[in-house]
């Protein structure tokens, strides 16, 4: 059974929706970012950059057990595995995989720099904030402008690249945004939400979640010293 080493974050939630979409067994191992299990040595070995999701797969390439992490690359393995949520036409595959590459390059961390310098940092920098207020709405209406033109953004199917993005712009209030300015991501949106694969994706380990303000021992392992110690 596949395991999923995982959090209830937006990148944790690509891989429970993807693997919910998929129907493949899995089970979940929570690695709490907030208290640090990223950092534990069994954690490590899977993953030496202590970011969560990873998967581990016993029944991986060659029959062998597999150690995979960067949910980008778990979405393309589990598609390819499946054979599942990947187009099969090669001008869509590709524009899947573009629009997967858009999320991860541009869509994940341009909005957790938002929410960083935003929601998190104790020192406000106006100037900080600023660019990625820039960045986040800029990025919305690339967005729209694709979903004006299809129902999916890798054309007429819905696939990896959608279950990729949509963790990150659900609750757009979190990034001061109103879907209303943006009625094509609105609508791609209320579709994906829908989907009973994604109701269950996004309830994994949603008791977790965290709410309110971070605590000092949060903070530590994710901004603090802990986080940029030599390893
Ligand atoms: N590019 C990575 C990003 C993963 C990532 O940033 N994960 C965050 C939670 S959403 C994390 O595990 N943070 C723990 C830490 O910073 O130590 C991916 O897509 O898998």
């Amino acid at each position: 059974m596949i395991e999923a080493w995982t959090w209830p974050t937006p990148n944790g939630h690509k891989v429970h929706i993807m693997l919910e979409e998929i129907g493949l067994p899995y089970r979940v191992i929570p690695i709490n970012i907030g208290a640090g299990d990223q950092f534990k040595p069994e954690f490590l070995a899977i993953n030496p950059n202590h970011r969560i999701p990873a998967i581990v797969d016993p029944e991986g390439p060659g029959g062998k057990r597999f150690n995979l992490f960067e949910s980008g690359a778990i979405l393309v393995y589990l598609a390819e595995k499946t054979g599942k949520l990947i187009p099969k036409d090669p001008a869509a595959r590709y524009l899947s995989l573009q629009w997967l590459m858009f999320q991860m390059g541009g869509v994940g961390p341009m909005f957790g720099q938002y929410n960083h310098f935003a929601n998190y940092a104790v020192e406000k920098i106006p100037y900080a904030i600023a660019r990625y207020t820039n960045e986040v709405k800029r990025l919305h209406r690339v967005l729209d402008h694709r979903l004006e033109e299809a129902p999916y953004l890798a054309g007429e199917e819905y696939s990896i690249a959608d279950i990729a993005t949509f963790p990150w712009v659900r609750n757009p209030e979190r990034r001061g945004i109103d879907l209303a300015d943006y009625p094509a991501v609105k609508g791609w949106h209320d579709r994906i939400a829908a989907r009973p694969a994604v109701v269950r994706g996004v309830a994994v380990l949603a008791e977790h979640q965290r709410r309110g303000p971070m605590s000092a021992e949060q903070r530590e392992n994710l901004f603090g010293q802990t986080q940029f110690a030599a390893r």
